[in-house]
């Protein structure tokens, strides 16, 4: 349901589901897209010498035959994957759950795997003794946020996969390995992808598989989070809705949702890819995401080693700082998009109880007003700008307030004026 005019809004949460209770608190999360497809670390050579570019996609994307790729895949050794790092570096950004691909679309799995020998353990120059995903779960235990798997369904390795006489020997494969995963790491969360019809190889994925594998999987765990890419029919599959590369442009408040981006323009490594978004545009996505409701996850791509890349870890890191100045980081976690007024062309405005956040991008020159557009009646009872005791004057001005905060803005990122609300968080749509 998307918010628009004439709607009816809730002042509170209107999910009381335990399962994704979590989920609507935390708000930022880690997406790391890692697999074999990272020894290429984006760049093919074909044998007629000429190079062709791609990250996750560039078996297919470039035409590798599979025993060349099989070829690559057993030089893999990621032997500088350190769990605690990449743990800390979730943390530092403020990030509270991290989803890893367990397999891609090439199907190589990235934990030891008993159904077949395509995965990290069998298949690779890496040490037989350790599994990243066990090392990760340990790591998220210890530091408290929480672990998914990402899992495609599209498969481009197993022969079993493209042909409807032979898919239920594929799904079999699947369900034993989904059944791994659960059981042996206990995730928190589920990410499926590649449900679509997509040709090449062709996908007999139907709308009844999606609705048996996630019954399935709570059969297996009453409390994992699935995501909607579980099923064809977008909106009634899985807890949440999964936008990628884009933020919905007004607040979508009916469904869950979270958008996943990449910090560059890549999922998977690619060493040629310096176009990195900065930790200002990332702030602003985040925020931006939580005021329509939603979660942000945010890509990382370890190289052929295991290691994040620096410049992805300094904006991360960047991004942290942000949220954790003068209890800005309030604006995100548990907050929501408030119901009480428009989004303004000057910021975006969340909303947790009583307090309204309003993150203010661009500041208003010589006195000139923050105008907030009331959509239903509320009272401010109090304003301040967090991190700092600079005067903020609001007044009531036609359709809503008008906000003055006296002289500059205190961080460039985006400035974060307080409101105390009333209604609370406790009183009915629509009075006060
Ligand atoms: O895992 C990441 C992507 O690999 C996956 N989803 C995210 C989370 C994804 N698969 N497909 N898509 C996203 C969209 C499809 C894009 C395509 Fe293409 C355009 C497929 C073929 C042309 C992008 C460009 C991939 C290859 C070339």
């Amino acid at each position: 349901q998307v918010a628009g005019p004439g709607t009816d809004y809730a002042t509170d949460d209107p999910f009381t589901s335990d399962r994704t209770n979590w989920f609507r608190q935390d708000r930022f999360g880690m997406f790391i897209h890692f697999g074999s497809y990272s020894n290429w670390e984006g760049e093919y050579r074909r044998p007629d010498g000429s190079v062709c570019r791609n990250a996750e996609w560039i078996k297919r994307e470039c035409g590798i035959p599979m025993d060349a790729y099989e070829k690559q895949a057993a030089t893999f050794n990621p032997a500088d994957f350190d769990a605690k790092a990449v743990v800390k570096a979730a943390k530092d950004a403020g990030m509270r759950y991290i989803v890893i691909t367990s397999k891609h679309h090439e199907g190589y799995a990235m934990w030891p795997t008993k159904v077949n020998s395509w995965n990290l353990r069998d298949h690779s120059a890496f040490d037989k003794n350790r599994d990243i995903l066990a090392e990760l779960k340990q790591a998220t235990t210890a530091a408290g946020i929480k672990l998914g798997f990402y899992y495609s369904i599209w498969d481009w390795h197993d022969p079993d996969f493209a042909s409807p006489t032979t898919f239920p020997k594929y799904e079999q494969r699947m369900y034993a390995q989904l059944k791994e995963l659960v059981d042996g790491y206990h995730p928190d969360l589920l990410w499926f992808d590649g449900e679509w019809s997509t040709e090449n190889p062709h996908n007999p994925w139907s709308e009844r598989d999606g609705e048996r594998l996630e019954s399935y999987l709570h059969g297996l765990s009453p409390d994992l989070v699935v995501n909607n890419r579980v099923g064809k029919r977008r909106v009634v599959d899985g807890d949440y809705g999964t936008p990628e590369q884009e933020i919905p442009a007004a607040p979508v408040d009916g469904q869950l949702w979270e958008s996943c981006m990449t910090l560059n323009d890549h999922w998977g490594y690619a060493r040629y890819d310096q176009n990195w978004k900065s930790s200002t545009t990332l702030v602003r996505n985040l925020l931006a995401t939580t005021s329509r409701s939603g979660n942000y996850l945010l890509n990382v791509g370890p190289d052929a080693r295991g290691r994040i890349p620096q410049p992805s870890v300094d904006r991360l890191r960047q991004m942290g700082d942000w949220l954790r100045t003068s209890g800005q980081g309030e604006a995100v976690y548990g907050a929501r998009y408030g119901g009480l007024v428009d989004e303004p062309a000057w910021g975006s405005v969340s909303r947790k109880g009583d307090k309204l956040y309003a993150a203010v991008t661009q500041w208003p020159s010589g006195g000139a007003a923050l105008h907030l557009k009331a959509r239903t009646a509320f009272d401010v009872k109090a304003a301040r700008v967090l991190g700092s005791g600079q005067q903020v004057r609001v007044t009531k001005a036609g359709d809503g307030f008008d906000i003055r905060p006296s002289g500059a803005a205190t961080n460039a990122v985006a400035t974060v004026v307080e409101l105390t609300v009333n209604p609370g968080p406790t009183s009915p749509a629509g009075t006060g």
